[in-house]
């Protein structure tokens, strides 16, 4: 399959899809994909008429993390370091900084870099037979493209290396117990729950919604000194959009506000 085609890609009813395609290969990252996919994120981003986003994968998997057919071997210390630093940390860092809220629907098991990239979305929805597996230390490996980071931060720290060493897929109920997934559906009903939760969340107050993202993730590395401020800043910006003033508007109306985004 044509590495342009790896990753899919539309926008409808102010929600975007981005579609893992190599179901072949569970999904399994190369390079370019990677690529792909991050320029995805960042397009979202920079387009008015998307106001939230929605990730999963084609076939039985979402994702398998970095194919490991590609480096012809073993692959090289500086080789890693190379897709590690270039490739992956692009991605989770357009993920972070896209302020719109970003859904991951999980399809099947996201391993590897693609459980970091299920956790580095701010919403997850599994299908009640999907997992997640950190199935770096199944190859020797540590966490990367953030699995760190966001798996200690979404369960502690004991659970988290519990889940990292153990090499053992964590099924989506006891994923739903620990905090790592919002939501589990029907497997078959999947793509339509989580289209009605994205497309519901992209009638909401997109700025706010952005900000909210932003100071929030602020929040997980920051005293409530520093957030006290930063809430001050965004709630000031917040009372300029649009949608607040609607808001407002509907409230003393007693309707239901009708939001454009803006
Ligand atoms: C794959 C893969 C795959 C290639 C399934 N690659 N083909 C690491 C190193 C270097 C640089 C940067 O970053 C990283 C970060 C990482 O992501 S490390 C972790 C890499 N991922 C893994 O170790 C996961 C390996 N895969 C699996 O454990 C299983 O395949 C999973 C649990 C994903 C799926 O299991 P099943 O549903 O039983 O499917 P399967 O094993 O039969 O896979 C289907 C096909 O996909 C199969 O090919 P085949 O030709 O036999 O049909 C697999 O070889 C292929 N595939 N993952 N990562």
């Amino acid at each position: 399959m044509a590495e342009e085609q790896a990753v899919l890609y539309g926008v409808e009813e102010g929600v975007a899809t981005v579609t893992l395609n190599r179901p072949e290969r569970r999904n399994a990252f190369t390079p370019a994909m990677l690529q792909a996919l991050r320029d995805r994120f960042v397009e979202a981003g920079q387009d008015e008429r998307v106001r939230a986003v929605l990730l999963t994968g084609a076939g039985k998997g979402f994702c398998a993390g970095q194919d490991l057919s590609i480096f012809g071997g073993i692959p090289t210390p500086d080789a890693v370091r190379d897709v590690v630093l270039n490739y992956y940390r692009p991605l989770i860092e357009s993920i972070c900084h896209l302020e719109k809220p970003v859904i991951a629907a999980i399809n099947g098991v996201a391993a590897g870099a693609g459980a970091s990239l299920a956790l580095a979305c701010d919403l997850r929805v599994m299908a009640e037979d999907a997992s997640i597996l950190m199935a770096f230390s199944n190859i020797g490996l540590v966490p990367d493209a953030g699995a760190s980071w966001f798996l200690t931060r979404l369960v502690g720290y004991s659970r988290a290396y519990e889940i990292a060493i153990s090499g053992e897929r964590v099924p989506a109920l006891r994923c739903l117990e620990l905090g790592l997934t919002n939501r589990i559906t029907a497997t078959d009903a999947l793509l339509a729950d989580a289209q009605q939760w994205v497309r519901y969340l992209a009638q909401r107050p997109t700025v706010a919604l952005g900000l909210t993202k932003r100071v929030m993730l602020q929040a997980t590395g920051q005293d409530l000194a520093a957030i006290l401020v930063a809430e001050a800043e965004l709630q000031t910006q917040a009372t300029t959009t649009a949608d607040h003033r609607e808001g407002i508007t509907a409230f003393v109306e007693k309707r239901h506000p009708v939001f454009t985004g803006r």
